[in-house]
């Protein structure tokens, strides 16, 4: 089989990618291990910047988007009991950031890309990248059931398949930078069958460490709080998960959170990553693959999709005039926002998380960090711009 994007992995990188470039008229190919459902069903990412949903309803991904997403103009901080707005539209000229689920995002995606012709193998397995130095790469792989392999014959290859994807290994371990953080904290996430408690996200910090109280329909809701990275599932039995809860988000106003039944829930390591350069020879990395964020800033996702519509750009680019200039700036341009992205979510880790070793001096900067937000224009309008996603170059 022949096509000019290899495409490997149908997460949101990939996705947005084979779509972006599907409305230009290039061809691809997306290669994805796990089968159509498995997609679509796993839980993940919840909150969407302003400029994706931009994106989407151009694209033309806007239908579900704006019937069930919920738009928030701000989110809630929380510490000793007391919380405060912080007003997101109006510190940032009115834009707002979405919540709606990642897998409804992939349904979309995947829906859309197939119902305008594209291709996505679903369940395929062994994927090998070939001759990224030279002039010809190619993917080989097996598709599902099958004995023989097949050769996915391409112009460039994209690894878009996540942090444990095989992708970046297939960069020279010489010419790889791998930039690294780890977290002495992890999060327990849940989903409950519950009503929404608060009408924006709560991020508390407070008694043992950080919680988040996030949404997803108006009848489920999704809940996280910091847990040792040591410990498993079956030491938080529901009454330690909803104590716990309890404590975190606790107000002497009255306030009660609604409580339901728990139907999933996984614990998350926090970490970041950054793997520099994103690209080599005919081999670009894109999203999880080449960088990962702690959640807390609600930034993954998002930088999944700036890398697909960079790296669209400069394909379009390269199809069109011939020129390769944007190819090869490719991830510099991305790397650029990638740090941004990187400084913010390490800034909201450490704002809101307990660190097992935080001395008393610790725990009062981050508290006077906290007032300073609550307090001073100028330190609410950097979180706000932050969270709501930072312009783009006018190069990318
Ligand atoms: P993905 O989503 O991991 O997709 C990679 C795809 O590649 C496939 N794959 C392969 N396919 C073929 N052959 C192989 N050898 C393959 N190996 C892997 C995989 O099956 C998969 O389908 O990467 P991508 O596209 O880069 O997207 C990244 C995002 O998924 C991720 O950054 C976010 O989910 C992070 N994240 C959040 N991001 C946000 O922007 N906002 C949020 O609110 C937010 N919350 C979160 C999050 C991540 C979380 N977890 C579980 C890590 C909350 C959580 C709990
Ligand atoms: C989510 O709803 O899953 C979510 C929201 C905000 C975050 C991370 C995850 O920062």
């Amino acid at each position: 089989m022949r096509t000019r994007i290899g495409i490997l992995g149908a997460g949101p990188a990939g996705l947005f990618l084979a779509l972006l470039l599907r409305r230009a008229g290039i061809d691809s190919v997306v290669l994805e291990s796990r089968d159509r459902a498995a997609v679509e069903g796993t839980i993940r990412a919840g909150v969407l910047e302003h400029w994706v949903t931009e994106l989407m309803r151009e694209l033309g991904l806007g239908e579900r988007l704006d019937r069930e997403g919920h738009v928030h103009d701000g989110i809630t901080l929380q510490s000793h009991r007391r919380r405060f707005h912080l007003d997101i539209a109006g510190l940032t000229d009115g834009r707002h950031v979405t919540v709606y689920p990642q897998h409804e995002v992939l349904r979309d995606l995947i829906g859309a890309l197939l119902a305008r012709g594209g291709e996505i193998r679903f369940g395929i397995s062994g994927a090998r990248l070939h001759g990224i130095d030279g002039e010809s790469p190619f993917i080989t792989y097996r598709e599902a059931g099958a004995e023989r392999e097949s050769r996915l014959d391409c112009d460039f290859i994209v690894g878009a398949d996540g942090y444990h994807g095989p992708s970046r290994q297939a960069i020279p371990a010489s010419l790889r930078q791998e930039a690294h953080r780890l977290y002495p904290f992890a999060w327990l996430g849940i989903l409950v069958h519950a009503r929404q408690s608060w009408p924006e996200l709560i991020y508390a910090s407070q008694g043992e460490g950080f919680a988040l109280l996030s949404t997803r329909t108006p009848e489920i809701q999704r809940l996280y709080l910091q847990c040792d990275p040591a410990e498993d599932l079956t030491q938080w039995p529901e009454a330690r998960i909803w104590d716990q809860l309890r404590a975190r988000l606790a107000t002497d106003d009255g306030w009660t959170l609604d409580e339901g039944e728990i139907f999933q829930k996984g614990i998350i390591p926090l970490r970041s990553f950054v793997c520099a350069p994103m690209q080599h020879g005919r081999l670009f990395l894109a999203g999880d693959a080449a960088h990962i964020v702690p959640p807390t800033g609600a930034k993954g996702l998002n930088l999944a999709v700036a890398d697909a519509l960079v790296l669209s750009r400069a394909l379009e680019a390269e199809a069109r005039a011939g020129d390769s200039g944007r190819l090869q700036r490719y991830s510099e341009t991305c790397l650029r926002r990638v740090w941004k992205a990187q400084r913010f979510s390490w800034f909201m880790t450490r704002l809101l998380h307990r660190d097992p070793a935080e001395t008393l001096f610790d725990a009062q900067v981050r508290e006077a960090e906290l007032a300073l937000i609550r307090d001073t224009r100028a330190a609410a309008v950097s979180l706000a711009e932050n969270y709501v996603g930072l312009p783009f170059d006018a190069e990318a």
